[in-house]
C-alpha cells in the first residue's frame, strides 16, 4: 500500500517502555490469641486459598512469625491491609495485616 508509510510502527518503535509499577507483598503476623481457624477463614476469604493452601500458610505464621498472604499493586496491597484489620478489630481479634515492597 503506496499510502502507508509506516508512522504508526515508527511510533510504537520510539515509545519508551513504562516502568512496572512497585509490588507489595501483603503479610500476616503471629500473634498467642488470634484463633487458627480465624485465621484459615481470612485467608480464604481475602486471599483466595484454598482450605488446603490456607492451612499451611497459618501454620507457617503460627512458627515462623510472619507469612506472605499475596503480592498485589499498592492500591490493592493497601485496600485488602484495611478491610482484614477492620475485619480482625470487629471479631475483637488482634490479627496485624501489614505490606512492604517486593
Ligand atoms: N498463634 C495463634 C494461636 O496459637 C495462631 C495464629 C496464626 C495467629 C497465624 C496469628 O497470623 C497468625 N492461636
Amino acid at each position: 500500500n503506496p499510502f502507508d508509510n509506516d508512522n504508526d510502527l515508527a511510533v510504537q518503535e520510539a515509545k519508551p517502555k513504562l516502568q512496572k509499577p512497585p509490588l507489595y507483598k501483603v503479610i500476616l503476623l503471629n500473634d498467642d490469641f488470634t484463633p487458627m481457624d480465624f485465621v484459615v477463614e481470612v485467608l480464604m476469604d481475602f486471599f483466595g486459598m484454598s482450605e488446603e493452601l490456607a492451612t499451611q500458610v497459618m501454620l507457617q505464621i503460627h512458627t515462623q512469625g510472619v507469612g506472605v498472604c499475596g503480592t498485589y499493586t499498592k492500591d490493592v496491597a493497601e485496600t485488602k491491609v484495611t478491610i482484614v484489620n477492620e475485619y480482625s478489630r470487629e471479631h475483637q481479634h488482634p490479627l496485624l495485616c501489614s505490606m512492604e515492597v517486593v
